[in-house]
């Protein structure tokens, strides 16, 4: 009779300390996946929503090229006008009357001002540095 004998498969066994190390390693592989998983939702989170938002009753109004674009605008009372310059030079937006006026001051460039409308009317306007090259403007309030 022949007996063979196989080696006994031997399992892996690991001292107490490489296990504390495995285990320790397995921790760190879920901290990480969660950690991407946050980052993930963050992002997706963060895209969804709109980053640049304007008030509802805002209207803007470009200043270029010694013109208001556009030059006449009709809004409803208590809407807010918002002057952009988009232009290289200082503009302003100068209301036309004297008595109970309105003024953005200067508008440097790529910077922008709000006037708040309130009463109806016609409201004729200029740029103090430019009305001789004939910038000039009218808001309608309804
Ligand atoms: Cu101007």
């Amino acid at each position: 009779m022949l007996f063979v004998t196989y080696p006994a498969k031997r399992l892996p066994t690991y001292t107490n300390k490489q296990l504390t190390v495995m285990k320790a390693i397995q921790h760190l592989y879920h901290l990480v996946f969660a950690a991407i998983v946050a980052t993930m939702i963050f992002i997706s989170i963060s895209c969804s929503s709109p980053t640049v938002s304007s008030p509802v009753n805002e209207t803007l109004v470009g200043m270029k090229s010694d013109r208001f674009s556009p030059a006449t605008i009709t809004i409803s009372r208590g809407e807010t006008i918002t002057w952009v310059n988009d232009d290289t030079k200082i503009h302003t937006a100068t209301s036309d009357m004297t008595e109970g006026g309105w003024y953005t001051g200067d508008v440097a460039p790529a910077a922008a001002r709000s006037i708040t409308f309130h009463s109806p009317g016609t409201y004729p306007y200029h740029c103090t540095y430019h009305v001789s090259m004939g910038m000039r403007g009218t808001i309608i309030v309804k």
